[in-house]
């Protein structure tokens, strides 16, 4: 065992144990030199192709996470029963024997009552296997913001288009990359550590980048251009660029888009494809005339445009209905709303479609595949919003105005892990869409069962901001039950969740809380009960998480032994699911999660407990085959290679993709249905629309009632969320960074406003304010104040970490006012005022 090597060895460079970092969800190898038992330093993996020997900050500073004296490395009970920030739990530390049985009364006591009545905010990505616990407990609640706050209406949206989980532009062959907010290749997202390198390699060959971000972050400083805009707005900046290519240029890729989407398919004046009588969509056929079932028509002989009448109805191909649409988006109309120049959406319009090349193809490895080497990159900021379903459509389809979806050049799917993209053959020769590839699609259900009315949202993701009104007034909802417990497991829920105050509520009325956790934070302070977790350095698991170029598993293995006295979450959970009385369950779930029901060989057990290493074990057998188990990760680290041409373009092959989403609009029209039957008349279906369109958000509208201005948070390289401010090593260079100290105002707004760097100023939103310290800068809108993540922290116990409680999430609404009425997504900027306090 590698431990064990490690402690044998005295020498003074001691021993290289290679793993996988634990700082952020994305995995980068690592090796970390042990000397004496001591871990002493830790490097990217030289071998490991995704990061490429690279680590950002974080990474760099994983020891200070493993050896943080304020880690919690003993099971600790509460004495104190009042709870509430800075009240003292009284803590007492406690034999793991006793945890566990306090634990699995109070937990066993919901669970013979109601199941439902436990809440679960579980946050640990790298455990993505362990995330379906609280459903096999019999509890369908989701008490966290983690992968809605960001992916809400993302991950559904590249689900249908091709199978993906998430998205990136070719660093390999783009020549022009336009990123609308998102830190991907600088700071942020997808593996950034290997992800810079790309960016920096492609720039040198002459890539060139547009960035579109209310604030100068780290991509907009550095690139070509940056193009501060109102925080919401960007879809009609693009809807901008799309009336361009469309209506004044006419430059966009017909063949990509009459052969590889359904762009041509007849739609209906219902909105609905023109079907025949066997059901089949039809495609105007331009040999005959008339409409003829899509696998009828060659495609080069299919109308991509056009308004046709057939027995007194009105029929357009779904290309020519958002070409009608893009008819009023000018680009002067979309400069009012976004503050972008008419003249800079023309202009970018333009050099996107140059760049694009559209006709032009390219061989790689013997096969030839188009060429489009300009791609449109977004995330957080370009679509956590409250009609985020409409900005995802649209970026994605202004790539395939110029056939860039998944093709050399362009904008590629990224898919979830190693099992690759999800497709298979759907309806009319169109990919099947895959909203949902965390869990399968909740069935509608009135009273619903879960908090967050997932039973509510066919295509969305989990709503979990929504607890925040659904708790507080049940009745509305028609929740006819009301939780007691929670349980807290790499979450921190109060910090995560818009409206603050009104979790804080729900959280004092729980009767027990449990935290599986490493740190006391604005979270588990609150526990009952606190389980220690051992960190990334101390336990064991196989990684493969949205990486953008590479596939393969790397391994997290101890490189010490673990510090004091603490279990890992998977031993935890495991212990937690026997106590209970359900640990086939558990086995049965696991054997789900982890693919073995395909390969029954490494099935478990249901009645056996299995040890962590043991899981993973048959987990690596059964994905790498049987001489690859856990002893060869240990000694090779990872499995991780480059994925192959083939398995990176065009993985959809001769399915098409949408580009008209009836299926948003069926599943749409179908929960009307269900919703009318169940008597609901007051839920919104307006986001269920096929096509994206500009409207003005609530954001928009809070304009009017005198917030003039709008507040942005945002993630930088040296921190996840705010959960690494409690590493000193990290927050001394933040903290000298004038970014980090304060809330980022521009010059001329400071000047008029009568503020200057230092004074205190509050932020007043319609959900609730926070104070801090003015930092005036050049680099941001005028319209709008940024908020560190670095500034957020209320509560944290390591005494050199200054708390500055400028916490943002205050500002947020968590109703359905502001959530996508489709997906759930919700809005992650809030309008606000701003008061000078002295
Ligand atoms: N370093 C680091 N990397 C991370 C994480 C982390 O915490 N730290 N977290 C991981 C997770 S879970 C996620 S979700 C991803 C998130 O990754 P990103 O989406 O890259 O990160 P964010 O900083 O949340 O948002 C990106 C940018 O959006 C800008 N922005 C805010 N509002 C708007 C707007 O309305 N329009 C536009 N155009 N821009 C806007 C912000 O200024 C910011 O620069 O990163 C992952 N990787
Ligand atoms: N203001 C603001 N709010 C945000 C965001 C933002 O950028 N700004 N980002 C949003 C996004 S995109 C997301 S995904 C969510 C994420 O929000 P969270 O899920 O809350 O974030 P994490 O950092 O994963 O979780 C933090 C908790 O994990 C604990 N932890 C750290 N390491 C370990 C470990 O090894 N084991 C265990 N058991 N616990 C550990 C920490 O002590 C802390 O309690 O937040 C969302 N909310
Ligand atoms: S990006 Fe940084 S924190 Fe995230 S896994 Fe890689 S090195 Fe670790
Ligand atoms: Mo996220």
């Amino acid at each position: 065992m590698a431990i064990q090597h490690a402690s044998h060895h005295s020498s003074m460079t001691g021993q290289w144990i290679p793993s996988t970092c634990g700082m952020c969800l994305h995995g980068c190898g690592i090796r970390v030199q042990v000397v004496d038992g001591v871990a002493v330093k830790i490097e990217g993996d030289p071998t490991n192709p995704d990061n490429l020997g690279k680590l950002c900050p974080k990474g760099n500073a994983g020891l200070s996470r493993l050896y943080d004296p304020t880690r919690i490395l003993k099971p600790m009970q509460r004495t104190n029963p009042a709870k509430g920030p800075g009240v003292d739990p009284g803590w007492v530390e406690i034999e793991w024997e006793e945890a566990y049985e306090i634990v699995a009364r109070e937990l066993g006591r919901v669970r013979r009552d109601d199941p439902r009545k436990l809440l679960c905010a579980i946050g640990d990505f790298q455990r993505i296997i362990l995330w379906g616990w609280p459903a096999v407990f019999g509890s369908p609640n989701f008490f966290t913001s983690l992968g809605n706050y960001c992916g809400g209406s993302y991950h559904p949206v590249n689900g249908m288009v091709d199978g993906s989980f998430a998205a990136i532009n070719d660093y390999a062959y783009c020549n022009y990359w336009i990123q609308l907010g998102s830190g991907d290749g600088f700071s942020s997202h997808l593996h950034v550590s290997g992800s810079t390198k790309r960016m920096a390699d492609a720039r040198m060959r002459g890539m060139k980048v547009v960035v579109v971000d209310p604030r100068c972050s780290p991509a907009a400083a550095k690139a070509d251009e940056w193009i501060p805009i109102v925080p919401g707005t960007d879809r009609a900046f693009v809807l901008g660029m799309a009336h361009v290519l469309v209506h004044e240029l006419r430059r966009y890729d017909r063949q990509f888009l009459r052969e590889h989407t359904n762009a041509p398919y007849l739609v209906g004046e219902d909105g609905f494809f023109w079907r025949d009588e066997r059901g089949r969509a039809q495609v105007w056929d331009l040999r005959v005339d008339a409409p003829r079932p899509w696998n009828d028509v060659p495609r080069e002989a299919m109308a991509l445009e056009g308004t046709f009448r057939v027995d007194g109805h009105c029929l357009r191909t779904g290309f020519q209905v958002w070409k009608d649409i893009l008819v009023d988006h000018t680009p002067e109309r979309m400069a009012e709303i976004s503050t972008v120049p008419a003249s800079t959406i023309r202009r970018l319009a333009r050099e996107f479609v140059d760049a694009a090349q559209i006709g032009a193809t390219i061989e790689i490895e013997g096969k030839t595949y188009p060429f489009r080497p300009a791609a449109l990159n977004y995330y957080r900021g370009a679509q956590s919003h409250a009609n985020g379903l409409l900005d995802n459509m649209t970026y994605k389809l202004f790539n395939m105005l110029v056939g860039n979806i998944d093709v050399p050049g362009g904008h590629l799917g990224v898919p979830l892990d190693h099992r690759g993209f999800f497709i298979s053959p759907g309806e009319d020769g169109m990919i099947k869409p895959e909203p949902h590839q965390l869990h399968p699609i909740p069935p509608f259900k009135y009273p619903p069962d879960s908090t967050h009315l997932m039973e509510w949202f066919p295509i969305g993701f989990d709503a979990g901001q929504l607890n925040a009104e659904t708790l507080l007034e049940p009745e509305r909802f028609g929740l006819d039950y009301q939780p007691e417990v929670l349980l807290l497991y790499h979450s921190n829920p109060l910090w995560n969740m818009p409206e603050t105050d009104k979790i804080e509520q729900i959280m004092r009325r729980m009767k027990f809380i449990v935290a599986i956790d490493i740190h006391l934070t604005e979270s588990t302070q609150w526990a009952d009960v606190f389980l220690p977790d051992r960190t990334y350095l101390e336990s064991t698991l196989l990684n493969c998480l949205e990486p953008p170029v590479v596939t393969g598993h790397s391994l997290r293995q101890p490189v010490v032994e673990p510090l004091g006295d603490t279990r890992d979450a998977y031993e935890i959970l495991t212990e937690l699911a026997e106590r209970l009385g359900f640990l086939d369950d558990w086995n049965d779930l696991l054997n789900v999660v982890c693919g073995f029901v395909a390969n029954t060989t490494y099935m478990l057990d249901p009645d056996r407990r299995y040890t962590v290493e043991e899981l993973w074990d048959r987990f690596a057998r059964s994905v790498y085959g049987d001489d690859r188990g856990l002893e060869w990760f240990k000694r090779h680290g990872h499995a991780v290679r480059y994925r192959t041409p083939e398995e990176t373009y065009m993985p959809y092959g001769d399915l098409r993709i949408p580009f008209y989403f009836e299926y948003v609009k069926r599943v749409g029209a179908q929960l009307r249905q269900q919703m009318e039957a169940a008597g609901i008349t007051d839920w919104r279906f307006d986001n269920y629309v096929p096509l994206p369109f500009w409207k003005n958000s609530p954001v928009i509208e809070d304009g009017e009632r005198g917030y003039d201005f709008y507040a942005i948070t945002f993630k930088e390289a040296l921190h996840t969320f705010a959960d690494t401010v409690v590493m000193p090593w990290l927050t001394e260079v933040s903290e000298k960074d004038p970014v980090h100290q304060g809330i980022l105002i521009n010059r001329a707004t400071a000047e008029r406003l009568g503020i200057e760097t230092g004074q205190r100023i509050r932020l007043v939103s319609p959900a609730g304010c926070i104070e801090g310290r003015a930092q005036v800068v050049e680099g941001i809108h005028p319209q709008v104040v940024g908020v560190s993540n670095a500034i957020t922290r209320e509560y944290v116990t390591n005494p050199t970490v200054r708390v500055k409680g400028a916490h943002f999430n205050r500002l947020l609404t968590g109703s359905m006012r502001y959530t996508d009425s489709a997906t759930g997504g919700l809005e992650s900027t809030a309008r606000v005022r701003i008061e000078v306090i002295d």
